[in-house]
């Protein structure tokens, strides 16, 4: 079923993929993904159903963080192919249905971008103050970890960066900063692409005098601005990264007169197996209770106003299946599990590469990791006295570069992935887990997406029902109903390898089950089971 994409809100309806470029499928033999491959791949996506694809930066790079760190905003980087290239994606995709939405890295770009270079030259350049300047650092520190300040010896002066010292950040304070970034924006839109994911777009207001890196003062100004001038009254879906998100800013954030963003991914759900106080390196089990309450929080809380986004995956986290399901004996019922947990709920949902495949995390050692994440932890865990063991458990467990295996497209050598070397491993696993497999077996975890997505196309319950959880307390099952209009629907998840005591509680045992990952057999729960139920 295709959107109409001219009316304003028809995201509400879609369901989006993310691409890592990188990973997705290559066609040179490089080793590395591209555009070209992407566009060999849409009748797959297509047959998947969604109607969007998230594709992670494409714009020319140095690649220090995978092009996160931008050096052209008008520009394709060449690992990834030409505009033109682009330009026949956005076409192709279009022809079935899909938009292409781009990731805009607005918070910092490259030390290459020829504004630094420039910047660097001193205060007379025009684009000095593009970048944060300071005469000397304070104690703020990169995400990627050690100082967020870097000296230039030339300038004498330290320039302000939350990312890696190669990600300066941009200057948001200054309009002519912002007028530039806008201009390339614009030059995306008139290039036919129908949205954006807005990188980190919590941190382009900091203000590192005062220790504000996210949620600085100036933010909504910043989102109104950039809506005004850019995005509106296109009819975009716009997504903003927001780690410091919640309900109440969500909902300032994703004002329904589009006057800021479509919506925000926030990541209060993402945190809960992280020790409190420690970093996402420090790993607790997954407290159900928890997860179920913070669901609820946000369904409940963006239901008059706002809008939610649904994921569990991306390039930046552990493969869901691995994390809070089972990757070994139960890969297959957890992942469809998860997905049911998910996809039953009001927002529109976002699927990572492979995570239809149920893709799992990677073992990599130290020397076969990309992540400069990662480099990074073991230089500075290391430091502090972790063994090499403990950092690796971490990593295995956490590490970016578990999402950005290769994706699995066959059995045969490298997956199908390149007929070169892949810049990361291919996930060896992938002798069972793959696309060719997955198509052949009409129960396999992609059929249960597509399903999934169809079902949230053709019933309005999914969009519209409100949503409240049974037996909040139970810490092994996740269910919940949704109503509207008179209609029901049940959604129960066993989080557990056991088998489980339930009965289907009144009135759904006149329901209709729509959608299950075993056959049907109503007396009590076995590992993994999901299942959704309607009344009308
Ligand atoms: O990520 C923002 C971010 O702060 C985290 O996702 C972070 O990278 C991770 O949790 C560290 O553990 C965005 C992008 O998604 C990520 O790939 C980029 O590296 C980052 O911004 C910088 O652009």
């Amino acid at each position: 079923m295709r959107l109409d994409k001219t009316k304003q809100g028809w995201w509400k309806d879609a369901v989006f993929y993310q691409i890592y470029p990188k990973s997705f499928q290559d066609t040179t033999g490089n080793g590395t993904g591209d555009l070209r491959g992407i566009i060999s791949r849409l009748d797959y996506l297509e047959n998947l159903g969604i109607d969007g694809i998230w594709l992670s930066p494409v714009c020319r790079s140095p690649q220090v963080d995978n092009g996160y760190d931008i050096s052209d905003y008008c520009d394709i980087d060449p690992i990834y192919g030409t505009l033109a290239d682009m330009e026949e994606l956005i076409r192709e995709a279009k022809k079935r249905g899909i938009s292409i939405i781009l990731d805009l890295v607005l918070n910092h770009c490259s030390d290459q971008h020829p504004w630094f270079l420039d910047a660097k030259k001193g205060p007379e350049s025009p684009y000095y103050d593009y970048f944060i300047w300071r005469d000397a650092p304070n104690d703020l520190d990169s995400v990627f970890g050690g100082s967020a300040w870097t000296y230039v010896p030339e300038l004498n002066k330290w320039y302000f960066h939350q990312f890696a010292p190669q990600q300066p950040d941009l200057n948001w304070e200054n309009p002519r900063l912002r007028q530039a970034l806008y201009e390339s924006i614009r030059f995306w839109v008139d290039k036919g692409v129908e949205g954006f994911r807005l990188d980190v777009i919590d941190q382009i207001a900091k203000e590192p005098d005062r220790h504000i890196t996210i949620n600085g003062p100036r933010l909504d100004e910043y989102l109104r601005e950039l809506s005004a001038k850019v995005f509106h009254p296109e009819p975009l879906v716009t997504v903003g990264e927001a780690w410091g998100a919640d309900v109440e800013r969500a909902k300032l954030h994703s004002a329904p007169d589009g006057s800021r963003l479509s919506m925000v991914f926030q990541f209060q759900h993402i945190g809960l197996d992280q020790a409190p106080g420690g970093a996402k390196w420090d790993i607790v089990p997954l407290p159900l209770v928890e997860l179920k309450r913070v669901f609820a929080h946000w369904q409940q809380g963006l239901r008059s106003s706002g809008w939610n986004s649904l994921f569990l995956n991306n390039h930046d986290l552990p493969r869901t299946v691995s994390r809070w399901g089972n990757d070994g004996q139960y890969r297959v019922e957890s992942a469809k599990m998860l997905a049911t947990m998910l996809h039953g709920m009001a927002g529109t949902p976002y699927i990572y590469q492979g995570e239809e495949l149920a893709m799992t995390n990677i073992r990599l050692r130290r020397d076969q990791y990309d992540d400069v994440e990662t480099h990074n932890l073991f230089r500075d865990r290391l430091a502090l006295g972790y063994s090499e063991e403990e950092i690796l458990r971490s990593v295995h467990a956490r590490g970016r570069d578990n999402a950005r295996t290769p994706m699995q497209w066959t059995d045969g050598e490298n997956a199908g992935f390149t007929t070169g070397k892949p810049w990361l491993p291919v996930n060896e696993n992938h002798s069972f887990i793959n696309v060719e497999a997955a198509l052949a077996d009409p129960d396999s975890v992609f059929y249960h997406y597509q399903k999934l997505i169809r079902l949230r196309k053709t019933m309005p319950i999914f969009r519209e029902g409100d949503f409240t959880l049974v037996d909040p307390e139970n810490s092994k099952i996740f269910a919940y109903i949704r109503h509207w209009e008179g209609k029901q629907l049940l959604v129960v998840c066993n989080f557990t390898a056991e088998t489980l005591a339930w009965e289907l509680p009144q009135p759904f045992q006149a329901a209709r089950c729509l959608i299950a990952n075993y056959p049907q057999d109503c007396s009590g729960l076995r590992p993994y089971e999901a299942a959704m139920y309607y009344l009308d």
